[in-house]
Formats: C-alpha cells, structure tokens, sequence
C-alpha cells in the first residue's frame, strides 16, 4: 500500500508581516493576496486564519456582512486551488482583550470574546471549514493573585461550549502555550487542553493544534505531546517549527535546533499515519530579520523539506535493528542505530 501523502498549510503571520516582536517592519508587508500566491509555489494546500484575517475588521461589520465577505474569501481561495483549514478568533490583539478574553476580570469583555468566537465560527462555516483553533494568548495571569484559577477553569469550559453550540458541525481545537504574552498561561500543555475538552458538553468535538516550540518551552518532547493527542484520535493540526530552549517563542525553521527531535516528532506521525487523516501540517515559522524581501518564504521552503527528507528517514529507519537492540535490552546500541541513521553512514 502507497504512504499517503501529507498535505501542508500555511497562516498569513508566517509570510506577511516583515517585523519581529522587537522592533519596526525591515520589510514591506506582504499583501493577503500575494500571501495566497506564494502557499501556491510553495506547494501549501490549506490556509489557516484568524477570523480577522479571513474578513479584515469585522468588528465593525454586520453578522450578514461578515458571512457575505467570508464567502468572497472562500471564491478566491476556490479560485487558486486553495483550501482553509481553520479559523483562529484573534482575541489577544482587541483592546477589549487586554487582560484575556474569556477569563478576563471584565465581564463585559469576557462577554465580547464569546461573541467575537460566535462570529469566527460564522467565519468558518462560510468559508467551508470545520475547525476553530483556539489559542488562549492572554487567558492567564502575570500577577498570580490578579485572576482566581478555578474560576478561569470555569470561564474557559464554558468559553468551549458556547462555541461547541454556536457551530454544531465545528470542532475546537486548542493550541496550549505555556507562556508569552502572558507569564503563565490557564492551558499550558496538551494534558490540560484534553482534560479541559473531556468535561465540555460535546468531548468528540474537542481536540489539540501541537506547536513544537509551545512543547519545548513547556519542558516537554513535542513527540510525546503528539502521541498522548494522537492515542486519543486528537491530534487535529501541528504547528512543526523548533525552539533553542526556554526563550521567547522563537518560530525558527523545523528542525533548526534540534534535528533529533524533529525526526521523532515525524516519527510519531508516521507511526500514526498522520497523513492518512487528512489532517494539515502546518509550520509555525517565521522569516529572519535579515532576510531580503525577496527571499522571504525561505523559512518556509527550508522546513517543508526538513519534513519530507525527515518522513523518507522515519521510512527507512533500520526498523528490525531497533526491535533486537529493545529486544537486548541494549539502548546504547539503539542510540547509535538512531545516529548513524540520522548522518547517513
Ligand atoms: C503563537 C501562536 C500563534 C497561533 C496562531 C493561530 O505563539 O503559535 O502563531 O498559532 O495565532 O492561532
Ligand atoms: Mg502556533
């Protein structure tokens, strides 16, 4: 039987802004359009929005204007072969969620942020997608007493069924990050969001987006995140990318810093056979400082061949070499079966 293939998808945020966090654009933006241009070279499928991506300002449109420019949006994707693979409500961006969004000490904000994420599940549905990513920026704290931990437990459950009801046909997933903005985040890993999904009024349609680097800056090893999601048929999106260690969310290229890890982590999707879902691979990278404008989806080139080049080395790996070292219980053997694999000798 043939592998399936894998199918990639790209946001916006990972071509078009030309800043980093820490100071002014180096490069002009890059227009929505000519962002859809460059996913069509560089052989990315799906498109991932926050729902002001898809329908710029909403705020400030009707419900039926919204669902009108949703629809033009899903023509032009139609148009260039393009699909969407998920809506993300950007909430941390609105002066409305300066302190969170559903665990927000404003009840007129936390009021606003399910209503924002009832318009980006109309965003969704016109566009023709089914998954709402969630990922909860600013609902934590960065003064521990400013915010009641299980009451933001309580505001966040029912943040995820609010909008489990708003879109019957939509799933959620949620992309924890244990920190930035916010010093410590209410979701922080894969066990919370699943624990949190498993008490909502529709478990089945609640799952994770996997970030590597959140993982990393949460201590733990992306592969097993993925495959605790993936044992329970949860792992719905990844977000590939790699983290030099416990730093700002740093989005480098899959397997910049660690080349190891990201094998594992292709790996485990193998293993799973990941492809054969149809869910995306998405890569949470974004382009260096120094990089010319016109080299500037380079990061994004560099780490979809990491990953085919990393699937051919999980489907060439010395499989029945590993199983006699585990089987002799000799994991010095295994751990040079593995490297010697990895540097091709
Ligand atoms: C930032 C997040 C961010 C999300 C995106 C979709 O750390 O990874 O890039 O993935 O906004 O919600
Ligand atoms: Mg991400």
């Amino acid at each position: 039987m043939a592998a399936a293939t894998y199918r990639f998808s790209v946001g916006p945020w990972n071509i078009g802004r030309g800043a980093d966090p820490f100071g002014p654009p180096v490069r002009p933006a890059v227009a929505f359009d000519d962002v859809l241009d460059a996913a069509v070279k560089l052989g990315f499928e799906g498109i991932q929005f926050h729902d002001d991506d898809a329908v710029p300002d909403l705020e400030n449109l009707s419900p039926a204007k919204i669902v009108a420019e949703a629809k033009a949006m899903r023509q032009k994707l139609d148009d260039k072969g393009l699909v969407p693979e998920f809506v993300a409500p950007r909430l941390w961006e609105h002066a409305h969620g300066v302190d969170g969004g559903y665990t927000s000490n404003d009840p007129a904000a936390r009021t606003w942020a399910i209503e924002r994420s009832k318009r980006s599940v109309d965003v969704a549905a016109a566009l023709g997608c089914d998954i709402i990513v969630l990922w909860p920026a600013r609902e934590g704290t960065s003064v521990r007493e400013s915010k009641n931990p299980i009451e933001a437990s309580r505001q966040l459950l029912a943040a995820i069924d609010a909008i489990l009801i708003a879109g019957p046909s939509m799933r959620i997933a949620i992309e924890p990050k244990p920190n930035e903005p916010v010093d410590h985040a209410f979701i922080p890993t894969i066990g919370h969001a699943l624990a949190l999904g498993a008490r909502s009024f529709d478990p089945a349609r609640v799952g994770v987006l996997i970030e590597s680097a959140h993982a990393i800056l949460a201590g733990l090893d992306p592969s097993d995140e993925m495959g605790f999601a993936l044992a329970a048929g949860k792992l719905w999106s990844v977000h590939l990318n790699d983290q030099n260690g416990l730093k700002f969310d740093q989005d480098k290229v899959f397997g910049a810093a660690n080349l190891r890890g990201a094998f594992d982590q292709v790996r485990v999707l193998e293993n799973a056979n990941y492809a054969a879902t149809g869910a995306f691979v998405g890569f949470d990278v974004k382009a260096q400082r120094t990089q010319k404008a016109e080299s500037a989806t380079a990061h994004l080139a560099t780490s979809k061949a990491v990953f085919l080049a990393l699937v051919e080395k999980s489907r060439t790996f010395p499989q029945r070499v590993a199983e006699e070292c585990i089987a002799a219980r000799d994991y010095e053997a295994l751990e040079r079966t593995v490297l010697e694999h990895l540097l091709g000798c």
